[in-house]
């Protein structure tokens, strides 16, 4: 077994060293790749399962997707903010309402970064919250059903891209705007942005039985652009801290107009201080449309609830609270290593690498050693709060990890490279070239106090020619290393969909464990459900139909369906009867302007149909569940919508 293994190692060795051959940026970063044991540190055995589960964002699919580590496979894509025809989220009516938003339905989303919940600053594993961009929105996910079960908009924001980070337990998922807006939105000329236009840094508490969310108080910021944000942890828990670019706030042409200022902040907030402002009767409330939509999961349901205010904090009203460190240039990452001690901040068009002291921070605010102000909030001085830079590490660093052992990995995207450096001495220990443009990069609980610094992914832009061309455009592409040695060493490329962004990994076992077989049967509350044969019927409401359906292998009930008529809607309100762990049914029906169904173990879904002709149609089941899954089937007679044919349904003879 071993010698095998070996002998393809030995292969895909000098296969991969022929084919790179015509590329010696390529055949360099190969190499490195080729110790001979490598295979063996990815590879996990058929019927062995992955040490981690990395969580990676899916970017402009509006998705979340789910792979092992250290294999790279894919096992899932769980839908967040798009819909997805692959098990009916988005389509179903139980699940629609979890895409509501103040603008009407919005079925799309730009996912940008996953973050676990945290218990004293570890990964509990229990949730995972990520961004939509576009339309601002807050999802959570449960780590036990990996199910999307709560969507929040965020108003009075746009590009909600610093967002959506935990602190760390979970007290709040903070989420940042990226583009400046007026606030409230109004008919106002785009050239008066400067000085009018706001920035909404958005506090959204999460109770910590349930995971629902909240939103505790927005801060009105000057009109900045908020790129990135971390949480501090340990001595700086209580604060958080938020990359700018744009300062200058400019609306037209930014990649001048935005780039001249030699200095761009970070932001530090003290959210413990507005929490007790806020508790105390602090902030004003303002009138503001969002929704909060959210699945139940005894019901099976998701309701979309509009909310019509939002309470504010203007910066100027709790002095104090809020301080602005000056960082070179347009600063993307904003990272907090494990201690709470550094902020890091990436400049992108900086030529070292910035990092902020939180001791010297606090210092400089009790000596009140400030340089000016920004509206109204306090300047701290570069010198002051500098606790050292990286020099000369890369070129157009992007964001920081940490392993927990005293290390810190920047990805450069100019450059195409990660650069491992010592916090403290700001030594460069290592780099390692990365294929190609790589953007985030993830250690498993990177974004904690207890990093697990075993494995670390960069996820890259560009991908070319590192796999099997699929015409002009590909998948992007990830790239595993190991970071357990004093050199990373390149392990696996593996695809990832849509743009990964950010991801959050987790040791299997904090989850695992915990992950849902089935949905009881008997604790199903969906209001139209038929838990056993004798409950399905088929009843008119008006033009409406409802069939209360059951479905188990290898059968519908009923299966057969007179008396529907053109111009009705018919509603399949479809149970899964089995109680076994990953036997769902499908449910499709000919013509319906949606998708099919996908039906968990216990789960009661419903799909809608117009139908639009006079015939006998067929549905049946997507989802090849067992040997007769073929006979999964049924028919609808559709009559005209003058006829008198009584509705009636059956099951066999
Ligand atoms: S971003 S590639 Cu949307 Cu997190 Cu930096
Ligand atoms: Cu049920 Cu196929």
């Amino acid at each position: 077994m071993k010698k095998t293994l070996k002998i393809t190692v030995a292969l895909v060795a000098v296969l991969a060293g022929l084919t790179s051959c015509n590329n010696s940026e390529k055949s360099k970063g190969r190499s490195g790749a080729l110790a001979s044991n490598v295979a063996e540190k990815v590879y996990v055995a058929p019927g062995e399962h992955d040490s981690h589960y990395a969580f990676i964002s899916g970017g402009y699919s509006g998705n979340l997707t789910v792979y092992g580590l250290p294999s790279g496979r894919m096992f899932k894509e769980i839908p967040v903010f798009s819909q997805f025809p692959t098990n009916g989220y988005g389509y179903s009516e139980e699940t629609k309402p979890m895409l509501e938003t103040s603008f009407g339905f919005v079925p799309w989303d730009d996912s940008h970064h996953p973050d676990i919940s945290q218990t004293n600053g570890k990964l509990d594993g229990r949730w995972i919250f990520i961004n939509g961009n576009n339309t601002p929105r807050i999802a959570r996910i449960s780590l036990t059903t990996f199910e999307t079960e709560e969507i929040i908009e965020v108003p009075n924001s746009a590009g909600n891209h610093s967002s959506s980070f935990i602190t760390e337990n979970t007290e709040y998922v903070v989420a940042g705007t990226r583009f400046s807006v007026p606030v409230p939105q109004r008919d106002m000329p785009i050239k008066d942005y400067k000085g009018n236009f706001k920035g909404a840094l958005t506090f959204i508490a999460v109770d910590p039985e349930h995971g629902h969310m909240d939103i505790k108080f927005q801060i009105l910021m000057p009109g900045f652009n908020y790129d990135l944000s971390h949480p501090g942890r340990g001595k700086s828990h209580g604060w958080f801290f938020f990359t700018t670019y744009n300062t200058e706030e400019a609306s037209t042409l930014l990649e001048v107009n935005a780039s001249q200022n030699d200095k761009d902040f970070i932001a530090a907030i003290n959210w413990k201080k507005i929490e007790a402002y806020v508790n105390n009767g602090g902030g004003k409330m303002m009138p503001a449309e969002y929704t909060h939509n959210l699945h139940d999961e005894a019901t099976h349901t998701a309701t979309s609830t509009m909310k019509k205010e939002v309470r504010v904090v203007d910066p100027a009203e709790i002095p104090g609270a809020i301080y602005l460190l000056p960082t070179p240039k347009s600063p993307h990452g904003c990272d907090v290593d494990p201690s709470g001690e550094y902020i890091v901040g990436n400049g992108k068009l900086s030529a070292n690498l910035t990092v902020h002291s939180f001791t010297k921070m606090l210092d400089a605010i009790e000596k009140k050693k400030f340089d000016g102000d920004a509206y109204g909030i306090p300047i701290l001085r570069f010198e002051d709060v500098l606790a050292g830079s990286v020099e000369q590490p890369g070129l157009g660093p992007l964001h920081t990890e940490f392993d927990g052992k005293g290390n810190a990995y920047t990805t450069f995207f100019i450059s195409s490279e990660v650069v491992k450096w010592k916090l403290g001495t700001w030594e460069v220990l290592d780099r390692k070239p990365t294929y190609y443009s790589v953007g985030h990069l993830t250690i498993p609980g990177g974004n904690s106090r207890e990093p697990f610094g075993k494995y670390m992914f960069a996820m890259n832009k560009i991908t070319k020619d590192r796999y099997l061309p699929t015409g002009p455009e590909m998948e992007h592409s990830a790239q595993l290393y190991d970071i357990s040695g004093d050199k990373m060493e390149l392990l696996l490329d593996f695809p990832t969909h849509g743009e990964p962004h950010y991801a959050a990994a987790i040791p299997a076992e904090i989850i695992k464990n915990n992950s849902k077989k089935i949905y009881r049967l008997a604790e199903n509350k969906h209001p139209r459900k038929a838990t056993i044969d004798a409950d399905t019927k088929v009843v008119r409401d008006g033009k409406n139909v409802h069939v209360y359906m059951t479905t188990i292998r290898s059968h519908f009930s009923p299966d057969n369906i007179e008396g529907v008529k053109v111009g009705d809607k018919v509603f399949f309100h479809v149970t899964n009867l089995e109680q076994d762990f990953d036997v769902p049914h499908g449910f499709a029906m000919i013509g319906a302007n949606n998708a099919e169904l996908l039906i968990s173990p216990g789960q009661t879904r419903t799909l809608t149909w117009e139908p639009k002709k006079v015939g006998v149609w067929p549905f049946y089941c997507t989802d090849f569940c067992s040997a007769l899954h073929q006979e999964m089937q049924g028919y609808v007679r559709v009559s005209p919508a003058d006829s008198n044919i009584e509705l009636s349904w059956s099951l066999g003879d």
